[in-house]
């Protein structure tokens, strides 16, 4: 095999850990011998053993002289596991073929540069933007303490997201709305308004057997979930999070709702208010306090504003369906007032175009977000 064909299965490794390793990266490692793979292993769950460690215990012979090919660089700390960089001297590793530069203060290049002391040949950067890719939201929780927050819509050709009368099953295709469900499975929360919660009453779980359930968010000022929505009644089966302004918890009448939710399994937070909402950048902060590290927005035109408004949107999905509604008062991605001079806008790079049977994907980064 080929040298990049190792790394290739390395991130094919690391794939297999998406949804379980939050808020702690994706990260695949192969052991090579004689041109062989002895071992591989990856970053199965949080808190659990690390890649190299894995593929260290995974080897059907001796790894003594070995090259380690792993997408992120190796640990030296002590954190949930011991050093990795421990392992790999221990084992005698001859080489070691990093792909990312891991940013964790605690690392970031202390690994390789451990490694190097202990006489290991350590070549790094190798297919480094492959093995980046698997982990932007790692890249920006780890080095800035809060969410990496995705923005994703489904719009008709001519940019609306229902009828006139409000009317939005379907927009998108049946493959389209399953890849939804495998980025539902993907990201750590998942946030809607509760515009979206009173008009389609929806789950905002992932169904796809045996994926990770994101923390359902939803931004409600003023406590108007009913108590008979699918979410609150599903709420202890799989996690709910409402947010409300500190002055609805200040009101008598909120108190008793907030009480109601909580023994329903709902947890509820009370923020500082922004003009009149919970504060979305507080929002952001007290989730990553809470470890939550990415959030998929999936939210109506009112809350799509909000966080574009707060500048905390760092990707976005745009799901494009052939369809095309018309209606100036039929609904579109962004509602609110939007900006006044084309200047303003968010710079968005395209990233990625996918074709989902008769729907189209555009994936972009925001720039300087
Ligand atoms: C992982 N899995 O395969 C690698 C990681 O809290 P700990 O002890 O699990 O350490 C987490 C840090 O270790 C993480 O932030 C990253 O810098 C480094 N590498 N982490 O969870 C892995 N290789
Ligand atoms: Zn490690």
């Amino acid at each position: 095999m080929a040298e990049e064909q190792f790394m290739k299965r390395a991130i094919e490794l690391a794939k297999q850990g998406v949804g379980w390793t939050a808020p702690n990266p994706l990260v695949g490692a192969v052991v090579v011998k004689n041109g062989r793979v002895i071992g591989e292993g990856y970053h199965r769950k949080y808190g659990e053993l690390h890649a190299e460690r894995n593929a260290l215990a995974a080897c059907t012979e001796d790894p003594a002289g070995a090259t380690l090919y792993v997408t992120l660089e190796p640990c030296c700390h002590y954190g949930k596991t011991p050093p990795c960089t421990e392992i790999i001297i221990e084992k005698k590793i001859a080489k070691v073929v990093i792909g990312s530069r891991d940013p964790n203060p605690k690392v970031a290049g202390k690994g390789a540069r451990i490694l190097r002391e202990h006489g290991i040949n350590v070549v790094e950067d190798y297919m480094r933007e492959a093995c980046d890719a698997l982990n932007p939201v790692f890249f920006h929780y780890i080095t800035t303490k809060t969410p990496y927050v995705v923005l994703k819509f489904a719009m008709t050709l001519d940019g609306k997201i229902a009828t006139r009368t409000g009317a939005s099953k379907w927009i998108t295709g049946e493959a389209a709305r399953n890849h939804v469900h495998q980025l539902r499975g993907r990201y750590a929360g998942i946030l809607a308004g509760i515009g979206t919660v009173l008009a389609d009453d929806p789950m905002l779980n992932c169904r796809i057997d045996g994926a990770h359930q994101p923390l359902r968010i939803i931004l409600d000022s003023h406590l108007r979930i009913p108590m008979g929505s699918r979410l609150v009644r599903s709420a202890k089966e799989y996690p709910l999070l409402i947010v409300c302004n500190e002055s609805t918890r200040d009101r008598e009448e909120g108190t008793n709702r907030i009480q109601k939710l909580e023994e329903a399994g709902a947890k509820v937070w009370t923020l500082p208010e922004k003009n009149g909402h919970p504060d979305l950048n507080v929002l952001m902060q007290r989730l990553g306090e809470e470890k939550i590290d990415s959030v998929l927005i999936e939210g109506g035109g009112t809350v799509n504003e909000a966080v574009l408004k707060a500048h905390i949107v760092h990707h976005v999905y745009a799901y494009i369906a052939p369809k095309i509604f018309g209606g100036e008062d039929a609904k579109t991605p962004v509602e609110g007032s939007g900006i006044r001079l084309p200047q303003e806008c968010a710079k968005l790079r395209l990233a990625k175009i996918t074709v989902l049977l008769n729907d189209m994907l555009l994936e972009y980064d925001v720039e300087g977000e």
